[in-house]
C-alpha cells in the first residue's frame, strides 16, 4: 500500500509529462506568460486584446480579455465593461490561470483511440477520419442491437454554452439517443422549487442583494463559490443588511456575517419550521399575501387528505375552459368558493382556521379543514425546545431569529447546494421557502428566496437549435442506481449500452459507490465517448476521445444565473492542435450516421461562422428575454437579459406578485403545461397532495433527520459503525474537476488533498493536524491530509470535492457517496425540473490514520 499521497513539484511535473507521453504528446510545451503592462516592452509587435468569457461550471461567467501575440494567449485579464459598474470586474485566480490548462501537459492534442484496457490511459493518436468513422461504425452498431435509446449523452450545464452543447443535444435527438440532464444529475435541482412554485428554480440578482434588509443564508459558501459577486453582500451588509449565516461549518462566509449559527448537518428544516411557529403563533404573516398567492386558504378533506375540488361539492362549478394543468380547488368565507386556479384573488374574510363541513355533489358530507389550519397543527410540534434538540441551536436564539426575520422587509433567503444535496433536501426548501412566503417576501426587490446553484439556466427560447426532434431524456440517477418500481422516466429497453460525455468528468464527479467504473471495467457500456480538451479520468476510461477547443479557441454564448447577461465567447486564438469546436464535431458525426442529419449544422460553413449562424437563430427565436439583442452588439460587450422587472432586474416571481399573474411562469426549455401541473392551484403550494407525499407523511413541510431512510435502509447494520456525515463542499482552488490539474492552483495547496475535522474528534481517534488519514465506508475510500478547524461541527467529514483520482492515490472520491433516489422525487418527470437529484451529502463515513486498522 502506498502511504505517501503527497507529491512533490518534481514529481507533479513528472507524472504531468508521463499524462502527457501517453497522450502521445511528450515534449516540454514551453509557454511564457508576461505580466500585464509588459505589451510595452514588445512595441513591436501586434498586441491584440480579445473580449470573451471564462466559461467553467461556477456561475460566476466572468468576462475576460485575453491578450493575444503572435497568435499566442500571453494573459487573461479580468474584463470591467459591464453597465452596472458593481459586476466588475470580474476574473479569478483560476479563470487567469486557465492558460496553463489551454497550454499544460494534459491537453489533448489529436484523436485518441483506445489501445490498453480501461483506465490505463492507453491510446494510439489517430486522425480526425478514423477516429469519425470509427465512433460513428459503434454507434451504428449499437442503435440495431439495442436502440438508439441505449445511447445516451450527457452535456452539462447549459448556461455555460448554448451552441456547442446544443449542436450535441439537436444531434441526440436526431438520432434517437437519450439526453441525460446535468441539473439532477449534478444534485443541483432543488426539488422544492418544482413542489411549492411550479419552476425549475429561482433566484435574485446579486445586485439585489443590496435592497435586502436581511440575508438568511442556509449552508452556501458564497464567499467561495460566489467569489466575484461575494463583494455585494459585503456592501449589503456595510449598507445595513443583517447576514446571518447558518452552517455546521464555520465557513468563509460565515467568518464576514453578522451571526453565525452552528446547527447539526441536515437539521435546517427543523429550524426554518421552528421559526414559521413563531411566525404563525405571534401572528407576524402577512395575512393579505398569503391569501392572495398561496394555497394556504384551500380546503382539504380530512377523509383523503386531498384537496377539495370544485367538481366535487354540491353547489359549485370549476369556471370553465380550463388548461389541462389547472384545477379549480375550493375555499371557505362561510360558504364553498371555487377558486379559480387563474384569477389570485380571493375575498378578504376566506377562512384560514378552523374546520368546515361541506356537502359533496353525492349528498355526503366531508370535514375539511384549510390549508393553513393544518400547518399550524403541524407547527407545534417545532417549540424551540424540540428545535434546540434536533439542530443543537440553543431555544433562546431560535425565538430571537423568528422574531427577527419575521419583522425584517426585504428578507432574502439563500438557500446553499450542499445544503440541498441531502435525501431530504426537498423538505428542508419546503420549509425554509416559509420563511419569505409567509412574511410576504416574494416577488419584490431584495426579497425572495434563491438556489445559486450551476450554470444550467435556460434563460431564452432554444428550441430551434436544440431540438429538431423531440428529445428523449434518461435521468441519471438510474443509471447508477437502475430503474424503481415507482419510476415515472422513461427507460431504454436494453438501459444504456453507450455513453457519450462532453463538459463533464463524470468518471470523477459522478461515479457514486464507484459504479461508473464498474459499468466500464465490466463492459457494461460497450462504448465510451468522451469530449474534453483535457484528459480526464473520465478520458482514461473512454474509447474514443476527441480533442476539444477551450473557450479561448471557439464561439459560445454564455449566460448564468448570477449576473443577468448574455455574453459572446469569441475565439482569442485559433484551436491548438488537432483541436475542433464540437460544432464541429457533430457536424461531421452526423454526415456520417444519416446524411440527412447534417442540414442542421450549417454545412460548408467555417466552425466558427457556423457558431455565429446558430447564435443568429439562438437570438431570433429566443423569445421576449433575448428580443432585440443582436450579435453585433453581444461583440461590443454583455447585454442584459430581458425581464418584466423595472430595469431588466432579475426578482422571482415579480410579474405573479406585481400583476397577480398565475403561478409558475415557463421554467425553459419546458412548455408551461409541463411544470404548471406541479402547482394545479396556480398559488404557492404548500400542501402536496400526490399519493407518495401522502404516504410518507409529506403532504406538509416537515423535519426527517438524515439517514433513516437512506443509509440505514440501505443497509441497517451501519448504524452505529459510521456515525460521521461525509461533505463533500466545493473548493476555493477548482472548479469541480476543472483545474484539478493546474499547476498555480497546486502549488497553492501544497498538492494536499485535505481532510477537515474537528479537533475534538480528531483526538478521540489519535489523530493530529497533518496526519494522512483514510476515510472510508463499505463502498469506498479516500485519501487526505487533516486539517482541523475548531469551527468545524462534530461528527463531520469535510473532503472538497473535484480533485481528479490520480491525485487521490487512484481513489475516487466519489466511490463513497450513494445514489440514492427519493420517491417524492418521482411523483412526476420533466428532465431537470422535476427529476431524482443526487444527494452528495447523504453518506456515511468513518475515519482513521492511515496505517492503523487496515
Ligand atoms: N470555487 C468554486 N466555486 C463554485 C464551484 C466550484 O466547484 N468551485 N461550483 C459551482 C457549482 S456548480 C455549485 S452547485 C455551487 C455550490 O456552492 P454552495 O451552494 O456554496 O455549496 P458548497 O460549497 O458545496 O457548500 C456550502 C456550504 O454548505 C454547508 N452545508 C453542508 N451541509 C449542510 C446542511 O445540512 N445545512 C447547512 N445549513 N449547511 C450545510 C457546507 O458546510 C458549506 O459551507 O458552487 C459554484 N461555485
Ligand atoms: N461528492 C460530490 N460530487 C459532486 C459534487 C459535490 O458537491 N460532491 N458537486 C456536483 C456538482 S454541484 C456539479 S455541478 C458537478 C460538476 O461536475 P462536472 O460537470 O463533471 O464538472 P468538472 O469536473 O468541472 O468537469 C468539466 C469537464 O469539462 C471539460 N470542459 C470544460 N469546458 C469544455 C468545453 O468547452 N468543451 C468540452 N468538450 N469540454 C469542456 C473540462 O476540461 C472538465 O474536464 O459535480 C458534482 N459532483
Ligand atoms: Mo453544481
Amino acid at each position: 500500500m502506498k502511504q505517501k499521497l503527497k507529491l512533490t513539484r518534481r514529481q507533479f511535473l513528472k507524472a504531468s509529462a508521463a499524462a502527457a507521453a501517453l497522450a502521445g504528446t511528450a515534449g516540454a510545451t514551453r509557454y511564457f506568460i508576461p505580466k500585464a503592462g509588459a505589451t510595452g516592452t514588445r512595441a513591436n509587435k501586434e498586441v491584440q486584446y480579445v473580449r470573451t468569457t471564462c466559461s467553467p461550471n461556477c456561475t460566476l461567467a466572468c468576462g475576460i480579455r485575453a491578450m493575444v501575440v503572435d497568435g499566442q494567449i500571453k494573459a487573461l485579464l479580468p474584463s470591467n465593461d459591464y453597465p452596472e459598474p458593481e459586476y466588475g470586474p470580474r476574473g479569478c485566480l483560476r479563470g487567469l490561470s486557465f492558460t496553463n490548462l489551454i497550454y499544460g501537459p494534459d491537453r489533448v492534442k489529436k484523436p485518441l483511440i483506445r489501445t490498453g484496457d480501461r483506465g490505463k490511459g492507453e491510446f494510439k493518436e489517430v486522425s480526425w477520419e478514423e477516429a469519425l468513422d470509427y465512433t460513428a461504425g459503434r454507434l451504428k452498431e449499437i442503435a440495431a442491437k439495442y436502440g438508439p435509446e441505449s445511447i445516451g449523452f450527457i452535456f452539462q450545464v447549459g448556461g455555460t454554452g448554448h451552441v456547442q452543447k446544443g449542436a450535441w443535444i439537436a444531434l441526440a435527438t436526431l438520432a434517437g439517443w437519450s439526453l441525460i440532464h446535468p441539473y439532477d444529475q449534478n444534485g443541483d435541482l432543488p426539488m422544492f422549487w418544482p413542489m411549492t412554485f411550479g419552476v425549475q428554480s429561482e433566484e435574485l440578482e446579486p445586485l439585489e442583494w443590496l435592497n435586502s434588509r436581511y440575508i438568511a443564508i442556509f449552508g452556501s459558501n458564497v464567499l467561495v463559490t460566489r467569489l466575484i459577486d461575494a463583494d455585494l453582500l459585503i456592501k449589503a451588509r456595510n449598507n445595513g443588511a443583517r447576514v446571518v449565516v447558518f452552517d455546521p461549518n464555520y465557513s468563509p462566509t460565515a467568518a464576514k456575517a453578522d451571526e453565525w449559527v452552528q446547527l447539526k448537518p441536515s437539521s435546517d428544516a427543523a429550524l426554518a419550521l421552528g421559526i414559521a411557529r413563531i411566525i404563525v403563533a405571534e401572528k407576524l404573516y402577512d395575512v393579505d399575501f398569503i391569501k392572495t398567492f398561496t394555497d394556504l386558504p384551500l380546503l382539504v378533506r380530512l377523509d383523503t387528505h386531498k384537496r377539495l375540488r370544485a367538481q366535487e361539492v354540491r353547489g359549485l362549478e370549476p369556471p370553465p375552459g380550463l388548461p389541462a394543468y389547472r384545477e379549480a380547488f375550493v375555499a371557505y368565507n362561510g360558504r364553498p368558493l371555487a377558486v379559480h386556479p387563474e384569477k389570485l384573488d380571493l375575498p378578504a374574510d376566506v377562512l384560514l382556521e378552523g374546520e368546515v363541513e361541506v356537502e359533496l355533489r353525492d349528498g355526503q358530507r366531508v370535514t375539511a379543514k384549510p390549508i393553513f389550519q393544518l400547518l399550524q397543527e403541524q407547527l407545534g410540534r417545532y417549540t424551540p425546545a424540540y428545535v434546540a434538540q434536533e439542530t443543537g441551536v440553543p431555544a433562546a436564539t431560535v425565538v430571537r431569529l423568528g422574531r427577527e426575520m419575521a419583522l425584517a422587509k426585504p428578507l432574502n433567503v439563500i438557500y446553499g447546494a450542499s445544503n440541498y444535496q441531502w435525501y431530504h433536501g426537498d423538505l428542508k426548501g419546503r420549509a425554509l421557502a416559509l420563511l419569505p412566503v409567509l412574511t410576504g417576501n416574494i416577488g419584490k426587490p431584495g426579497a425572495g428566496i434563491s438556489t445559486y446553484a450551476g450554470q444550467y439556466k435556460i434563460r431564452f427560447d432554444v428550441q430551434d437549435w436544440w431540438f429538431p426532434k423531440a428529445p428523449r431524456w434518461v435521468p441519471w440517477l438510474y443509471i447508477l442506481h437502475g430503474p424503481t418500481t415507482s419510476m415515472t422516466a422513461p427507460w431504454p429497453r436494453n438501459s444504456l449500452k453507450a455513453l457519450i460525455y462532453g463538459w463533464g468528468n463524470p468518471l470523477d464527479q459522478h461515479n457514486m459507490a464507484d459504479r461508473l467504473r464498474q459499468m466500464a471495467l465490466k463492459n457494461e457500456l460497450e462504448l465510451i465517448v468522451g469530449l474534453d480538451f483535457s484528459l480526464t479520468t473520465s478520458c482514461r476510461y473512454s474509447d474514443v476521445v476527441f480533442p476539444a477547443a477551450t473557450w479561448y479557441e471557439k464561439t459560445e454564448l454564455v449566460t448564468t444565473p448570477l449576473h443577468p447577461y448574455i455574453q459572446l465567447q469569441q475565439p482569442a486564438i485559433k484551436p491548438l492542435y488537432e483541436s475542433h469546436s464540437e460544432l464541429w464535431m457533430a457536424r461531421e458525426l452526423a454526415r456520417r450516421l444519416n446524411p440527412e442529419f447534417e442540414a442542421h449544422f450549417f454545412p460548408g460553413q467555417e466552425e466558427n461562422q457556423a457558431a455565429e449562424k446558430a447564435i443568429e437563430l439562438l437570438l431570433a427565436k429566443g423569445g421576449p428575454p433575448v428580443a432585440g439583442i443582436t450579435l453585433e452588439q453581444l461583440k461590443k460587450g454583455p447585454v442584459r437579459v430581458h425581464s418584466e422587472a423595472p430595469g431588466d432586474r432579475q426578482i422571482p416571481f415579480y410579474e405573479q406578485v406585481q400583476f397577480k399573474k398565475p403561478f409558475p411562469p415557463v421554467s425553459r426549455p419546458a412548455a408551461l403545461a409541463a411544470t404548471a401541473r406541479f402547482v394545479k392551484s396556480g398559488r404557492i403550494e404548500f400542501y402536496k397532495e400526490e399519493d407518495t407525499f401522502i404516504q410518507l407523511g409529506e403532504t406538509l413541510p416537515v423535519h426527517k433527520p438524515p439517514f433513516n431512510e437512506s443509509e440505514y435502509a440501505l443497509n441497517p447494520q451501519v448504524k452505529g459503525k459510521y456515525q460521521f456525515a461525509y461533505i463533500t463542499r466545493n473548493s476555493l482552488y477548482r472548479v469541480h474537476s476543472t483545474h484539478s490539474n493546474n499547476i498555480w492552483m497546486n502549488e497553492l495547496q501544497d498538492y494536499r488533498p485535505r481532510v477537515f475535522l474537528n479537533p475534538e474528534d480528531a483526538a478521540a481517534k489519535g489523530i493530529k493536524e497533518g496526519d494522512m488519514v483514510e476515510v472510508y465506508n463499505d463502498r469506498g475510500r479516500v485519501r487526505g491530509y487533516v486539517a482541523l478547524d475548531p469551527g468545524q461541527g462534530r461528527q463531520v467529514v469535510v473532503f472538497e470535492q473535484g480533485w481528479w483520482s490520480r491525485y487521490l492515490d487512484g481513489n475516487f472520491y466519489n466511490s463513497l457517496t450513494y445514489p440514492f433516489i427519493k420517491p417524492t422525487h418521482e411523483v412526476y418527470f420533466t428532465p431537470g425540473i422535476w427529476a431524482p437529484n443526487t444527494a452528495w451529502n447523504e453518506a456515511l463515513c468513518d475515519v482513521r490514520k492511515v496505517g492503523e486498522g487496515q
